[in-house]
């Protein structure tokens, strides 16, 4: 009895793993210069409109995580970033909809200029806090602030 409880308790966390392995990945980007990092203020969908966010979205399916990275900056905010290693925690979105998965991020060509957001914002280590994030992105702070110190 204890063997097929044993059996029992590994098939059903197998079985979460492939669920787990299939949620899409949202990536978000820590683009990083001078010791600040940059936030945008997104537009739309109202429920989340007037809050704070790093610059990101889905990845397509076929694509790898930092094209994303590179792809979403360029459409984003007009920018040429070249994406260093990931950071942080995986943070679940919309109820375990997507995985929020976090890049570091150098600014290599352009000026960011907020194309489908009402404004983007360099936060320092000192301001970092004083924006309303999505909580999503919230979770980050620890990380964001280590890496800003850094
Ligand atoms: N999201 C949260 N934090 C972020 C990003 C880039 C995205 N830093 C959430 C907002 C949306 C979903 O992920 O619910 C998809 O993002 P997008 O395609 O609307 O940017
Ligand atoms: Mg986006």
């Amino acid at each position: 009895r204890a063997l097929a409880l044993v059996e029992g308790l590994a098939e059903r966390a197998a079985r979460r793993a492939r669920e787990l392995a299939q949620v899409p990945v949202v990536v978000a980007t820590a683009i990083i210069q001078d010791e600040e990092v940059l936030a945008q203020q997104r537009a739309f969908p109202p429920e989340t409109a007037g809050r704070w966010e790093l610059p990101g979205g889905r990845v397509e399916p076929g694509e790898s995580e930092v094209d994303a990275v590179r792809r979403e900056c360029r459409e984003e905010l007009g920018v040429d970033v070249e994406p260093g290693g990931a950071f942080g925690p995986d943070v679940v979105l919309a109820g375990g909809k997507y995985l929020l998965r976090s890049y570091r991020a150098g600014l290599v060509d352009g000026e960011p200029k907020p194309r489908e957001h009402q404004a983007v914002r360099w936060l320092t280590d000192g301001t970092l806090g004083a924006v309303d994030w999505l909580p999503a992105d919230r979770v980050l702070l620890p990380e964001l602030r280590a890496l800003l110190r850094r």
